[in-house]
């Protein structure tokens, strides 16, 4: 397996396949966007990941990594294409099937095809039955000349840490058949230190689900005491602190709801998968939504007293130290809050952006400013996300002004 592809050059694709060619493998990455292309082709990373441009900048040099539009021929394929909803918080796997679609022409017999992207139980066989279908001429049983194999790698990295994340994590590889299981771990020994930790396809896509859907009922559980804590006139932070000096108890931490394109996703693929059985994890997530709302009131009833309120949205990224707005409720608020607060005004603070997204841009009563001039202008100072330059604020701005801290980050 000296060439492969890379089917999906976003967030994961890009540092699997930069990581792979730094390994020696020849990588060939395909996205549908020219545009990413001809910056990944020009050394570029079309988004922030700390230590990433330097590894695609040397791989392009090198001659070891390219982009393009169209599927190559290659020894092995990975596809790290978006799962988004559709319906009721079902997979589309939409995505899925075209990357197989474009692979299906190119197979000669011989190749491992690798399924990346988080996905519901299923859908790496659903992948081999989208290509075995186009390729009558091919089979999945393995050990014949015209053999296809197929496996799911779950990625687990969290963004921010990738390019150290992809390399030491354990990794769990499931294949449909024992070979493939066999070739798939070969391949990802060729770049990862991390533990191979070989089941079946069904198995691997499961333990991903199941692993951010056990942080999301942790984070759900901190979220539920903050509201219960903020009723009682507890400082729920204090309150969590305390419980965690007992030595089999980690509470994790509240916030303004639960973000990004993981947490908040791949639980509703279990609950999808079995409705009937997944109360409990259907029930955190409701909890994390909720949470939003929540912040969003407290706000307005703060604002009250005043005739054109000014609040200061302090973050609007998903999570702190980083320029990723997806699935943000932080971002989410600012817009609600724009739209809610009667003759109000929205000054978001956004040290990781260059500019607003365009919901936000797009409202006159919105601007994007630097921390010393929201906190100046401001009525309500609301804390949204930790991000590190917000740590070290001088608390005197902070005197006359009417504080929601929403990650007890200036207790
Ligand atoms: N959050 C809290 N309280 C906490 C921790 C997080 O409110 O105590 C919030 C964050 O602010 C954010 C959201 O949860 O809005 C998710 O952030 P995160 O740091 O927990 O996770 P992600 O989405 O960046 O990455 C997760 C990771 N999964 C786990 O830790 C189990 C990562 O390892 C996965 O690779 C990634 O999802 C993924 O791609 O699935």
């Amino acid at each position: 397996m000296q060439t492969v592809s890379v089917i999906g050059l976003g967030y994961i694709g890009l540092p699997t396949a930069a990581v792979l060619a730094q390994a020696g493998k020849t990588v060939i990455g395909v996205d549908v966007k020219q545009a990413n292309v001809d910056a990944i082709n020009a050394g570029r990373v079309p988004f922030v990941e700390e230590g990433l441009e330097t590894v695609v900048a040397g791989t392009v040099a090198q001659g070891k990594l390219s982009a393009q539009t169209e599927t190559p021929e290659a020894d092995a394929y990975i596809v790290s294409v978006p799962t988004p909803f559709k319906g009721d918080h079902e997979a589309d796997l939409s995505y899925i099937e075209a990357a197989a679609r474009g692979i299906a022409p190119k197979l000669k017999g011989g190749e491992l095809v690798v399924l990346e992207s988080t996905s519901p139980p299923g859908a790496t066989e659903h992948m081999a039955a989208v290509i075995l279908k186009e390729r009558t001429d091919l089979t999945d049983e393995p050990g014949r000349a015209n053999s296809l194999y197929f496996s799911h790698a779950p990625e687990r990295v969290l963004p921010g840490r990738i390019m150290i994340e992809m390399v030491e994590n354990d990794r769990i590889i499931g294949g449909t058949t024992a070979e493939a299981s066999e070739m798939t771990r070969e391949l990802y020994a060729s770049f990862c230190n991390g533990e191979l930790l070989v089941t079946d396809a069904k198995t691997a896509e499961m333990a991903k689900l199941t692993e951010n859907a056990f942080r999301d009922v942790n984070i759900a559980f901190a979220n539920e005491l903050s509201i219960i804590a903020e009723r009682q006139g507890i400082d729920v932070w204090e309150l969590i602190e305390l419980a965690n000096h007992h030595p089999r108890v980690n509470i994790l931490q509240p916030g303004p709801g639960v973000g990004g394109h993981c947490i908040a996703v791949d639980p509703w693929f279990i609950v999808s998968a079995d409705r009937e059985f997944s109360k409990l994890i259907a029930t955190a997530r409701n909890v994390n939504d909720s949470k939003p709302e929540i912040v969003i009131e407290k706000v307005l009833e703060r604002a009250a007293r005043f005739k054109a309120p000014t609040v200061a949205a302090l973050g609007i990224a998903f999570k702190p130290n980083i320029d990723d707005l997806r699935e943000s409720p932080s971002r989410n608020i600012a817009g609600a809050l724009a739209e809610r607060l009667e003759g109000g005004t929205v000054l978001v603070v956004e040290p990781n952006v260059d500019e607003l997204p365009k919901e936000l841009a797009e409202r006159d009563n919105v601007e994007l400013v630097s921390l010393e001039d929201g906190i100046e202008r401001a009525d309500i100072v609301l804390l949204l996300v930790d991000h590190d330059p917000f740590k070290l604020i001088d608390r005197d701005l902070l005197h006359e002004k009417i504080v929601v801290d929403t990650k007890g980050l200036w207790r």
